[in-house]
């Protein structure tokens, strides 16, 4: 007789915050982390610049190209929808993602643009995985602007980040973890970690339930 036994699906966590409150850093970290802890995990980030859609977007960031607000934030959408397949097989063989941005930074920058309702923003990314945890990277504009002046890039200004902050409030729910980003890197990730293993050391429902339904 062959016992097979089944493979508990992989967990989906994101990392989510404005800009500079240390993403980027703590994503990448949580995948080593874990995989050090003897739970596999892969590092994924939207947008993805990589693929074609991505390269648009990166162009539209660095500001050398205008797109209608719509159109960019669709586009931002069907880079995430490109990366489905990937997402889903992913988790199916019991590897986690720590994913840096997701759909919650599409709502809340499309948004936070004159005539771009967060409804009509949300439409787009509607039935995309839901994540089994959102780390959402607190941190206060003072603390932000002590790490060095904003980049170059389009949305790097004081004023849009008040509205995005402001449009992150409006999305929270029982899966987001609030995060004092003002710590050190390495207190962040220990806590960060903590809240990673306890979803992560959860019995999720095999199917992954569906964001925004
Ligand atoms: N966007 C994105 C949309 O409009 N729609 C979408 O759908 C998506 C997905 C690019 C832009 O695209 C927008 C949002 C963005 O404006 P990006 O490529 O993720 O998105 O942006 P980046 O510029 O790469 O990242 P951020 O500016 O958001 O920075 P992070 O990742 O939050 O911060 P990180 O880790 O790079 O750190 C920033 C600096 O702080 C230091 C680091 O060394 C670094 O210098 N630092 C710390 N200093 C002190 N204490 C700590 N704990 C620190 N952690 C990091
Ligand atoms: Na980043």
């Amino acid at each position: 007789n062959v016992v097979t036994s089944k493979v508990c699906r992989g967990a989906l966590i994101v990392m989510e915050g404005c800009d500079r409150s240390g993403k980027t850093t703590q994503a990448k970290l949580l995948k080593k982390t874990l995989d050090d802890a003897g739970k596999p995990t892969d590092f994924m980030c939207f947008p993805d610049r990589s693929t074609q859609i991505g390269g648009i977007i990166n162009n539209y960031l660095k500001c050398g190209t205008e797109l209608e607000d719509h159109a960019i934030h669709l586009l931002f959408s069907a880079n995430r929808w490109e990366l489905l397949p990937k997402i889903k097989m992913t988790l199916a063989k019991g590897t986690n993602i720590v994913i840096d941005r997701y759909a919650f930074s599409g709502v809340v920058f499309s948004a936070a643009k004159e005539g771009m309702s967060l409804e009509w923003c949300k439409k787009s990314d509607t039935g995309l995985p839901k994540p089994d945890l959102v780390l959402y990277l607190d941190v206060s504009e003072k603390d932000v602007q002590k790490r060095g002046q904003f980049g170059a890039e389009r949305y790097e200004k004081e004023e849009f980040q008040k509205r995005v902050r402001a449009n992150y409030e409006l999305l929270k729910d029982d899966t987001w973890r609030i995060i004092d980003a003002s710590l050190s890197i390495d207190k962040l990730q220990e806590v960060i970690k903590e809240e990673a293993l306890k979803v992560i050391n959860k019995t999720k429902d095999e199917k992954i339930p569906e964001l925004w339904v």
